[in-house]
């Protein structure tokens, strides 16, 4: 497995004390129930928990991942796949849910984007989470000129790992939407959990520690 890790952003790097573990605070995060339960689920009829789903790549899917031509679950057997179609029945998809976390816990999970379409069209995904500190943007596809993706690109299975920089309720969202109601993209996620802070990670004072990890 490729574990090469990014640090993206972060200020002053102040150690903070790592607060000690707690019982998992998020419901349901691995989807492992089959279901959206623990979570508020709006938009596409067509998203569903599933353990697996054959990529969107009808012109490239030669030397796009996933290599097999079929996402699978980066934990468990069942992970969430947001549908942004309206040829499977309408409109994008958002996925949210909120808890409680304490300073230097971590907020981890995977996602991929299946990006089904094509420029000048643009299907986007993005996750976010809002807390006591205001709006972090976890990862953001085809939403500016920045993070445009190549036709029909697919972003692998990401691990994602944010240590939160506050006590205090958060929500946590990923949305995905259609731009010309055809070509449908996929954004997967799974693995949603609050952990004790990485061992040894640094703790910044702005919570901005963000390690990212292509599997
Ligand atoms: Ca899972
Ligand atoms: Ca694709
Ligand atoms: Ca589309």
């Amino acid at each position: 497995m490729n574990t090469k890790r990014w640090l993206v952003g972060g200020a002053a790097g102040v150690m903070l004390a790592v607060a000690s573990a707690p019982a998992d605070q998020i419901v349901n995060g691995g989807f492992e129930s089959g279901g959206f339960n623990g979570w508020t689920y709006s938009g596409n009829p067509a998203s569903s928990v599933m353990p697996g789903v054959l990529a969107r790549d009808p012109l490239h899917g030669g030397t796009q991942a996933p290599l097999d031509g079929e996402w699978d679950p980066a934990e468990g057997v069942l992970f969430a796949a947001l549908w942004s179609t309206d040829s499977q029945g309408g409109g994008g998809a958002t996925l949210s849910t909120q808890f409680s976390a304490l300073a230097g816990q971590a907020l981890e999970f995977d996602y991929f984007f299946d990006y089904g379409d094509f420029n000048p069209y643009f299907d986007w995904a993005r996750g976010d989470l809002t807390g006591p500190g205001g709006l972090t943007a976890l990862f953001a596809h085809n939403t500016s000129d920045s993070n445009r993706l190549a036709d029909d690109a697919n972003v692998d299975w990401t691990h994602i790992v944010l240590v939160l920089p506050a006590d205090g309720v958060y929500t946590l969202t990923f949305a995905t939407d259609d731009a010309d109601g055809t070509f449908e993209s996929i954004l997967g996620i799974d693995g949603v959990f609050v952990t004790p802070s990485p061992a040894g990670a640094m703790v910044f004072a702005a919570g901005a520690l963000i390690l990212r990890r292509r599997r």
